[in-house]
């Protein structure tokens, strides 16, 4: 790679930008954006596209992390805060059933809750297919088929109606549309519950009396539940629990979905994805189009309609209808998506690629134009966290010379693309003063929080509509933002993934994480006590299902799926599912497990079965063998 002046590489973007929509189009320009940024980024990226661009297509990373689980909350309760309570009410749960998660090793800074929660009697039931770091510290443990959540929470449904241990009265004043939940459950009687996921008849009605007796109880699902094609109706399976037992705004009980990213939840809420606009708007809302209008000082038809998810954008890259620049800041899908070669090559094949980071990831690498941005503790900027709590992030560091921040540099290319009114900030605070205007009436309202505020507070939980206003740490007290003030129970019939193991590939394959490394590596794979501690990809195998296959534990072995092969070192573990392999995400090249993953959607959120697909295992030689 050449360096050149921040100049000539701003010029350089500039033309390609302008030459690539004057040959095809305003559309043929993209960015994908990040959950890693902060809500000031985040809100300036999401105009930046609209305006400077003029381009509906621009998704981000979140698409493959939060999408579900926000589409589920969406619809059962017109609201989606991952936590609609603060992280404190898990310590006070009598019952907290965790599906899907395993923050022993993602989310360790939990644990303490949970501690404190098992200290005073209550008890912890993982739902995984793996015995993981996080089901060892529990009490239960429901090792499912992985891919069938829908059959295990409409099966707890099935008991809970049957032994009649639901709140009626619950029912009656705050939901919606029971009886087709009712009916739907009764299809998943325990012997076929038992038969679809695994679970032993005895376990399932025993958990449902668990959650049936408790005083208090939570349910949280993580990416386990929600990054399937049926991830959406996973979701909703386990909120009609919750809605049955009147869990939903009650202290100390409740559902949520465990957030991932540093800033996942801010991230979607404030325009960066393809379907929205700041303040959690819809972008095909023509009030909502109409009110960010007003804020942007344009007329409501200059805004563009819905774009592409971030799957089908990166697969429409380089392609006659798709993007041939693509704008990325914060994100590395060549490691991170699924069907990665695929995404590969689509990346190849743009005329121009700009990456903004502030290491060479592997997409980086693959980059035209590469801008050194400033990392976090670099910058000043507002974050969301899990509970929607906003929270101020204080610059700890000068950057090194060279080094820009986001916000100043794509203020700087609308300057040069000739949108310079739009772009007037010379800070995060003076962002943060806009995204207040542009939210003030949305879902996610940020109106009346200020930096000072925030700094007063330790944070301010979202909604907070005007100064005087506290924030709202509890939701759905006394009803729910829908259209009549009630939550929605679903019918969330059982599919299946999109690939089921067959004679050609015989196992269920479950990728994830691993504590030593963070998502796509290419922030811990360069620091060497934790290259140490986790070198290289391991896969996690049965021991008889090893034996089958002739594999010993550190024996280097080959994945393959429908769509490629991958590399990985065998680790012997005897508590996960003879049929099941698990995979950390982290690495890329040959030992990158998204080459494998399948690409399937969920129709509703859009977001990939990174959580499931069918894979055969062979052994490798070893070197020197
Ligand atoms: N160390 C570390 N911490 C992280 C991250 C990281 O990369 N590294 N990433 C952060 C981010 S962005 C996120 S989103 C979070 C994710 O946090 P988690 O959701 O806790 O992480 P995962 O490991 O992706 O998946 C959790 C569990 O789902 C299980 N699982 C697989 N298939 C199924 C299934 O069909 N049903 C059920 N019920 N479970 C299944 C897996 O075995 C795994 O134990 O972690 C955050 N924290
Ligand atoms: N197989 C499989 N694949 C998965 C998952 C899985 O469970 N299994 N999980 C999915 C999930 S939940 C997620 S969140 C994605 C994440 O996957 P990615 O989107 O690839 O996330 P990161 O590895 O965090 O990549 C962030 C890149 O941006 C850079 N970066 C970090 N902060 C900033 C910033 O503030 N500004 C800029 N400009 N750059 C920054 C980092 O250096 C890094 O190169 O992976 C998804 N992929
Ligand atoms: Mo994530």
């Amino acid at each position: 790679m050449l360096p050149v002046s921040w100049d000539e590489a701003l010029d350089s973007i500039v033309q390609h930008i302008q030459i690539t929509q004057q040959r095809y189009g305003k559309e043929a320009v993209g960015v994908f954006g990040s959950g890693a940024l902060t809500n000031e980024e985040a809100y300036l990226l999401g105009k930046f596209a609209r305006l400077a661009l003029n381009t509906s297509q621009i998704d981000y990373n979140g698409r493959f992390c939060m999408s579900s689980a926000a589409e589920a909350m969406n619809r059962a309760f017109g609201l989606d805060r991952g936590l609609p309570f603060p992280l404190e009410d898990l310590a006070q749960a009598e019952v907290i059933l965790l599906a899907g998660s395993n923050i022993a090793e993602t989310m360790p800074p939990l644990m303490q809750y949970l501690d404190r929660q098992q200290r005073a009697g209550g008890l912890l039931i993982t739902v995984d297919p793996r015995h993981s770091l996080t089901a060892r510290s529990g009490q239960r443990h429901l090792q499912l088929t992985p891919g069938s959540d829908a059959v295990l929470a409409n099966g707890l449904l099935h008991v809970l109606i049957r032994d009649g241990l639901i709140d009626e009265d619950y029912i009656a004043q705050r939901t919606s549309h029971f009886d087709a939940a009712r009916a739907m459950a009764a299809a998943y009687w325990p012997e076929r519950v038992e038969r679809l996921t695994g679970v032993p008849e005895r376990d399932l009605v025993e958990v449902a009396h668990l959650l049936g007796q408790a005083h208090s109880t939570i349910i949280l699902t993580g990416r386990g539940v929600e990054q399937q094609r049926q991830g959406v109706t996973n979701v909703l399976a386990y909120i009609n629990v919750a809605l049955a037992l009147g869990l939903v705004g009650k202290p100390g009980s409740g559902f949520g979905s465990l957030t991932g990213q540093g800033n996942g939840q801010g991230g979607r809420e404030h325009g960066q994805k393809a379907n929205q606009l700041p303040g959690y708007r819809r972008i095909d809302d023509p009030a909502a189009r109409a009110s960010i209008a007003r804020v942007w000082g344009i007329d409501e038809s200059e805004l563009p309609g819905p774009g592409r998810s971030a799957y089908e954008l990166l697969a429409s890259l380089g392609t006659p209808e798709g993007v041939r620049c693509l704008f990325v800041m914060g994100s590395n899908p060549v490691v991170s998506a699924p069907n990665a070669l695929h995404i590969e090559e689509r990346l190849a094949a743009l005329d121009c690629l700009i990456v903004c980071d502030f290491f060479l990831s592997e997409t980086a690498r693959l980059a035209t134009i590469v801008l050194p941005v400033t990392q976090w503790a670099e910058e000043e900027g507002t974050l969301t966290n899990l509970e929607g709590r906003v929270i101020h992030r204080r610059r700890a560091f000068d950057p090194p010379a060279g080094v820009w921040d986001e916000i100043t540099l794509l203020c700087e290319l609308a300057r040069r693309l000739g949108k310079d009114q739009y772009f007037r900030f010379r800070n995060a605070r003076e962002v943060f003063e806009e995204l207040r205007r542009a939210s003030a009436g949305g879902l996610a309202d940020y109106a009346g929080i200020t930096y000072e505020k925030i700094d007063a507070q330790q944070g301010v939980f979202w909604p907070c509509p005007t100064p005087d206003h506290p924030g709202t740490p509890r939701l759905f007290a006394d009803s729910f933002p829908t259209t009549d003030g009630r939550a929605r129970f679903h019918v969330t019939h059982y599919q299946g993934p999109g690939e089921e193991p067959d004679r050609d590939y015989p196992l269920y394959l479950c990728t994830g994480r691993i504590l030593a490394h963070y998502q796509s590596g290419s922030q811990t794979r360069r620091i060497s006590q934790l290259r140490a501690l986790s070198p290289e990809p391991l896969i996690e195998i049965h021991p008889i299902t090893a034996r089958e296959h002739g594999l010993s534990e550190g024996d280097l072995a080959l994945l393959s799926t429908r769509r490629a092969s991958m590399q990985g070192r065998i680790r012997i573990n005897e508590t996960i599912r003879q049929d099941t392999l698990f995979v950390p995400f982290h690495w890329g090249g040959v030992q990158a497990v998204n080459r494998l993953t399948n690409p399937a959607l969920d129709p509703m959120s859009r977001m990939p079965e990174f959580k499931v697909c069918a894979v055969r295992i062979e052994r490798l030689a070893n070197p020197g063998e």
